[in-house]
């Protein structure tokens, strides 16, 4: 079982093994969280994205984390919400799952994750929470998970959805 715990931040700050970046397909680099991943570990990250010809959403791809002090930034693309009849819960919920299976393969002990899809992508925050909750919970590896809510919305759905 994957161990969760929660703090309000900023994930680009996060000292461990990974972070996880709420991307595009494209993986080039947008505004939010995506935004914020690049600027603070620099320009080679934008270079070793584009090597990896974008990325479908759902899935997970793997960058190092340059001038982070995470040692990699894995990177998935959640879905756009249009109205949850377009397979939104799946793909958030492979989003995590194939985060964390990176997070194994790269032999990570600890991973942050942002809210993901909740901000530019729309999802509504309180089912994005339970999903992301169950999921990590679920998955079975010996992982220190740490989800960073960026503003106090997000902490407290998550504090919610933890503690339901
Ligand atoms: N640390 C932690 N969380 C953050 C930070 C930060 N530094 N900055 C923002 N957040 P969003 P999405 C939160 O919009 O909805 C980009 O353009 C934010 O408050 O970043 O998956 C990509 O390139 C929110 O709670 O991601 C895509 O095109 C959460 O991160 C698109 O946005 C996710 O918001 C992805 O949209």
């Amino acid at each position: 079982m994957a161990d969760l715990k929660l703090i309000q931040g900023d994930i680009t700050k996060f000292k461990g093994d990974a972070i996880v970046n709420a991307a595009n397909t494209g993986l080039v680099g947008g505004g939010g969280v995506d935004g914020a991943i690049h600027r603070a570990a620099g320009p080679e990250l934008d270079v070793a994205c584009r090597k990896l010809h974008g990325c479908p959403t759902g899935e997970a791809k793997v960058t190092p984390g340059f001038n982070l002090p995470a040692k990699f930034v894995i990177h998935t693309p959640g879905p756009i919400w249009r109205d949850g009849s377009f397979e939104e819960p799946k793909l958030l919920r492979n989003c995590y799952e194939n985060s964390l299976k990176r997070a194994v393969e790269n032999n990570c002990q600890t991973v942050a994750f942002p809210s993901i899809s909740t901000g530019i992508y729309g999802y509504p925050l309180a089912d994005a929470c339970d999903i992301a909750v169950s999921t990590i919970r679920h998955f079975d590896a010996p992982l220190q998970v740490t989800m960073v809510a960026y503003d106090e919305a997000t902490y407290n759905a998550f504090k919610k959805a933890m503690t339901a």
